[in-house]
């Protein structure tokens, strides 16, 4: 969102009516370099009116909102509405990079109802609405499961190296 590019492709398309829909999901940092040090508006769907956009803020961690705000801005620009921001709120739960330890999120945005893990999140709720049986979901579990070993053994590995 602090490009350019991202400034000069989103004017053009609200002046050339472009049915385009940006989703930008607020992770609250840009690497260690928290929102108040990226932008000085109170909320970056505040922007939407500069650009002539329309913007809608969301809770990124609930799947269910997502589906409802996304879904409805791409049928608003099908219907000829201006261009849409949709500005996800969330936390990234893990390093910038295999190199970064995340010390830098501080302990009360770790508490703030962005931070909790969406995907678990989206679990809960694909089982309370019965959208897959148990099978597909373990499957996903597991292969998140060693996602996450294979993107831990470099950090394990350099720690040991720097000791
Ligand atoms: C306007 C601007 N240009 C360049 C940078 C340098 N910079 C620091 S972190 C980063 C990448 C951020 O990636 P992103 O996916 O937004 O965040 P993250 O993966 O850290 O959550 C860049 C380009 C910056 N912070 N702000």
């Amino acid at each position: 969102m602090q490009t350019g590019a991202t400034h000069e492709g989103m004017n053009i398309a609200a002046v050339e009516h472009v049915p385009l829909v940006v989703v930008a999901t607020n992770n609250h940092y840009a690497y260690s370099t928290p929102n108040d040090r990226e932008f000085a508006c109170a909320n970056l769907v505040d922007r939407a009116r500069g650009y002539g956009f329309e913007g809608y803020e969301l809770d990124g961690t609930d799947l269910a909102q997502c589906l409802d705000v996304i879904g409805s801005a791409v049928k608003r620009v099908r219907a000829g509405r201006p261009p849409q921001l949709v500005v996800a709120s969330i936390l990234r739960l893990a390093g910038h990079g295999e190199h970064d330890d995340f010390s830098y999120v501080t302990d009360d945005i770790r508490k703030e109802p962005f931070a909790i893990d969406c995907l678990k999140r989206a679990e809960a709720f694909i089982k309370e609405r019965d959208l897959a049986d148990a099978e597909t979901l373990s499957a996903g579990a597991k292969k998140r499961q060693r996602k996450s070993k294979m993107l831990s053994a470099p950090r394990k590995a350099n720690r040991a190296q720097r000791q």
